[in-house]
């Protein structure tokens, strides 16, 4: 069993020089992150050992280098290349990545692109990434996908392989008014893409949340404690808060005769690190140290701000414009204040060695951090993580993820540049007694929750929720060979009696719930089966008798109308009661639904003899989630002492009236012969009540994949339909 990594970039940097091509490891805090955790699998006593690695190489490579390049990669770093065109990067990671997810996750709109090219190329190359993958993969493997330029991959994956799936976001998730500004198609497909995963996972609790929001509200799928269940398998959505290295940080060795580090030893330092990014807010960051500046005269000489900029994304217009504005700012303050011994803004517009950034770390009396949005933000962890001194504070952005665990530093909201200035004030009169003592609190926790155990975390998840899923759902499935043997005891029986719940079993559950009527294929199906002999069909549906009579009135099958309020047996043509029912409630009832239909646009009322239900499948769905609630409580207090029973279906609600269950149905007519052969089918919760009333011989199906008392469960409608068909054509009567 293997771990097999999927980025969008490879660990390793590619360089070529006049045809010849030269590797380096890359240095992200993913990068250093996962090869930490991978290189730990080697010793482990449990699954996966190996790994293997796969991603871009960060430049397109002629054909003729291409195998070479592979090999090498394979052999020194456990990767495996993914070989993009420039063309289609361009389109794929400079424009619908760039351009489209990245300012639209992290809450900016204005710079979105939507151009439907870019969407087709990232759904390219998201196939082509599928492609190498099935060429590699073996049965068993884990695959574990990052990150928002791959979102589409692990549905594609689940089209052609069944191997364990995860998906980690380490941008944030936006909420729901944001992400559905996005085309139909586009945010459709990038949750079911996700959905494809058996776990995804996101850096805080709100990026969790506001996926499941968006999955309730785009694709009407429900979760329990963040468990969505789909046709044969469950998806698990958790918060693995990404950490980093600390032992590395802790105990990596200071290098203060770099040139590349401040000089002068009576200036404090406020430090700055990221990537040139306009979520970063490095522009919200000068105003702040300026308006410091301007308020606190005093220390003017005696302090400098030290901002490392490292280039990212050049291709894109907004990165180029940002870079301008933040040089002119630089420029504005170091004019205004700076003078022949003090520049009070250090800018570096380039990557440091890894040593050097832990050095001026070490150095730094105050790191100040101003992301306007960030997943999580690794340099505030690794700041912390380096100070083996304890001294030293950090300023964070409120809306970083790390602001979640990292609570001792000073948070600050980066919009306010006043709060700004007041926390550099706050910071550089920090007492170190008080400085040392946020830090440990929070260097204990980073140091228990470092990177390895992120890594490791989220693979037992996986592994956890693909044995959850198996138990649930795989186990009781209703597999060819178990098929097989249920047609076969129904061809050797003399006496079969087939019970079948209606909306959700015989007839898919639609959007005209009203006015589903059967197939024409459904009713010669019935007819057929119905015609072999000793074999009774019973129908229980919560629908109107006469709905049911006019849709199969003709065939002469058993049916409850209305929950089992009114029953036509098979061989007589009226309607009967099992008991005598009131219908006095009524009225009352509807007098209560009628205001919550006025409150909830798109919901009806359909009455019936002994019930009424309400149908909310055309309303807002989170709204509906809420009235119905309260509709339930109202109900419950007005019909406390009436007879009556309250059914929560799917996207309706039926009130009917009490004494009779499935349950009592199937007891009416098992008990009228005796059969050899039992069958029943159904696909709501109140069929729980009919496969309890079974015998232990009887065979019951659950349609659905949720949890049952069912002995098995058949996926869906289609899938029922099929297995009708299967009955259909057996030959019946003892074959001995
Ligand atoms: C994305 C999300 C999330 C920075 N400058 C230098 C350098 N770095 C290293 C840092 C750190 C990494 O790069 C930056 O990580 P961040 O988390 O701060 O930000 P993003 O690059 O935007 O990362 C982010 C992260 O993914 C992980 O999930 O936290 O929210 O946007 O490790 O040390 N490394 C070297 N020289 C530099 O000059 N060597």
């Amino acid at each position: 069993m293997r771990l097999l990594i999927v980025s969008n970039r490879l660990p390793v940097t590619l360089n070529e020089t006049n045809g010849s091509y030269r590797m380096e490891k890359s240095a992200g805090g993913l990068v250093s992150g996962v090869t930490d955790y991978l290189a730990s699998l080697k010793g482990s006593t449990s699954e996966p050992k190996e790994y293997l690695w796969l991603g871009w190489p960060g430049m397109s490579i002629p054909d003729k280098h291409k195998d070479q390049i592979r090999q090498k990669v394979q052999d020194e770093f456990n990767a495996s290349p993914v070989y993009l065109s420039k063309k289609l990067m361009d389109k794929f990671y400079l424009g619908f990545c760039n351009k489209t997810i990245w300012p639209l996750f992290h809450y900016f709109p204005n710079y979105v692109v939507f151009n439907p090219e870019f969407w087709n190329e990232y759904k390219r190359v998201n196939e082509k990434f599928r492609d190498e993958l099935v060429k590699i993969i073996r049965p068993g493997d884990i695959v574990w996908v990052h990150d928002y330029h791959l979102m589409l991959l692990p549905q594609l994956l689940r089209e052609k392989v069944d191997n364990p799936v995860g998906f980690f976001l380490h941008i944030p998730f936006p909420a729901y008014e944001m992400f559905r500004l996005l085309p139909e198609e586009i945010r459709k497909g990038l949750l079911n893409g996700l959905l494809g995963a058996d776990l995804a996972g996101f850096h805080t609790h709100d990026y969790s949340q506001y996926f499941l929001r968006c999955v309730r509200r785009i694709l009407g799928l429900e979760n329990h404690m963040g468990r969505i269940d789909l046709p044969g398998r469950a998806v698990k959505v958790d918060t693995f808060p990404m950490g980093v290295d600390y032992q590395k940080f802790n105990t990596m060795a200071s290098r203060r005769d770099d040139p590349a580090l401040p000089e002068n030893k009576d200036v404090k330092i406020v430090l700055s690190v990221d990537r040139l990014d306009y979520t970063k807010g490095i522009l919200h960051r000068l105003k702040g140290f300026e308006l410091f500046l301007q308020k606190n005269p005093e220390w003017h000489g005696k302090v400098c701000m030290d901002m490392i900029v490292v280039p990212s994304r050049t291709g894109v217009e907004s990165y180029q414009e940002i870079k301008s504005s933040l040089e002119e700012w630089v420029g504005y303050i170091n004019g205004k204040y700076g003078t022949f011994k003090w520049t009070p803004v250090i800018y570096q517009f380039t990557s440091l060695p890894h040593e050097t950034l832990v050095s001026l770390f070490r150095m730094s009396d105050v790191a100040l951090l101003t992301p306007l949005r960030d997943g999580m933000n690794l340099v505030a962890k690794e700041y912390i993580a380096s100070r083996n001194d304890k001294k030293g504070v950090l300023i964070l952005s409120e809306f970083t993820g790390a602001a979640k665990e990292l609570i001792e530093s000073i948070i600050i909201n980066p919009n306010n540049i006043e709060e700004i200035a007041d926390a550099i004030d706050l910071a550089l009169n920090l007492p170190e007694k008080e400085q040392v003592l946020r830090n440990e609190a929070m260097r204990e926790r980073l140091e228990r929750h470092d990177v390895r155990k992120w890594a490791n975390d989220f693979v037992e998840s996986l592994k956890e929720i693909r044995t959850v899923s198996e138990y649930a759902f795989m186990k009781k499935f209703l597999i060819h060979e178990l098929s097989g043997k249920i047609l076969t005891d129904y061809s050797k029986a003399s006496s079969r009696l087939l019970i079948f719940n209606y909306d959700g079993t015989l007839v898919p559950l639609g959007d005209k719930p009203l006015s589903s009527g059967p197939s024409r294929e459904l009713v010669d199906m019935l007819k057929t089966i119905n015609e072999h002999p000793g074999t009774d069909i019973v129908i229980l549906s919560g629908r109107s008798r006469e709905e049911l009579e006019s849709w199969l009135g003709h065939i002469p099958v058993n049916i409850a109308a209305e929950h089992g309020s009114w029953i036509r047996e098979d061989d007589s043509e009226q309607w009967t009661q099992l008991k005598p029912l009131s219908g006095e409630w009524k009225k009352d009832v509807l007098t209560v639904l009628e205001m919550y239909t006025d409150r909830l646009p798109g919901s009806e009322i359909n009455e019936m003899d002994y019930s009424l239900s309400w149908h909310y499948h055309r309303s807002d769905i989170e709204q509906a989630s809420y009235i119905r609630r309260e509709l339930a409580d109202h109900l419950i207090s007005l019909t406390a002492n009436v007879g009556i029973q309250v059914f929560q279906g799917n996207k309706v609600m039926q009130i009917t009236s009490s004494g009779i269950n499935k349950g009592d149905l199937a007891r009416h007519w098992l008990g009228s012969k005796k059969y050899d052969f039992i069958l029943a089918m159904g696909a709501g919760w109140s069929d729980e009540l009919l496969f309890q009333a079974l015998p232990d011989t009887a065979y019951s199906i659950k349609v659905g994949v949720t949890q049952t008392d069912a002995r098995y469960i058949i996926k869906d409608h289609e899938d029922v339909m099929n297995f009708l068909k299967k009955l259909e054509q057996q030959k019946v009567g003892r074959q001995d």
